[in-house]
């Protein structure tokens, strides 16, 4: 079974084969971890997601690192949250999913998320991390190139909650 770990951080600073982005169906940048990691990442990694033609709500698209440490960036579009019935769980789940398959497909071994949908979306964080947390650890019972999953967590609400969860073992 692949690790599963939690850390407070920036995940631009992140060492993995590839962090997931926090992106919006353009792909062409933006705001809070979407922001951060295209200045790390330099101008190049909007020039390349220009010629990925977006990206659907649930769904993921890989790209280089360009000058990040991470090989990778997975850009993955969470849902906005609008009350929570509107497939926004099974919507959220599955930018975990895909995130994971795109990493298989490429033979990656470590993958970092932030915590999607909870900052500008506002996916309320406790919901969130337990799907989160669920869909990785449902993902990781199959065959997988990923050997280390690392959720990284920018505030401390959402430090404590994934924490607390996997002490529990559980999502
Ligand atoms: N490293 C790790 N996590 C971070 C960082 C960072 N450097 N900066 C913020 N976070 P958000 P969303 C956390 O708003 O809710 C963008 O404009 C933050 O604390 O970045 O999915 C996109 O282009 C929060 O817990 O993403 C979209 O339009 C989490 O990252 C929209 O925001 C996600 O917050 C996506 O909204």
């Amino acid at each position: 079974m692949a690790q599963v770990e939690v850390v407070r951080g920036d995940i631009t600073s992140q060492v993995v084969d590839a962090i997931v982005n926090a992106a919006n169906t353009s792909l062409l940048g933006g705001g809070g971890v979407d922001g951060a990691i295209h200045r790390a990442a330099g101008p190049e990694l909007v020039m390349a997601c220009r010629q990925l033609n977006g990206c659907a709500t649930g769904d993921a698209k890989i790209t280089s690192g360009f000058r990040l440490p991470a090989k990778h960036v997975i850009h993955a579009v969470g849902p906005v949250w609008r009350g929570g019935r509107h497939g926004e769980s099974d919507l959220l789940a599955s930018c975990y999913k895909r995130s994971l398959e795109l990493a298989t497909d490429h033979g990656l071994t470590s993958i970092a998320f932030p915590n999607i949908s909870t900052g500008i979306y506002g996916y309320p964080k406790a919901e969130a991390a337990r799907v989160a947390i669920r869909t990785v650890q449902s993902f990781l019972q199959a065959q997988t190139s990923v050997g280390q999953v690392i959720f990284v967590c920018f505030d401390s609400d959402n430090y404590e909650l994934y924490t607390d969860l996997l002490t529990q073992g559980l999502g």
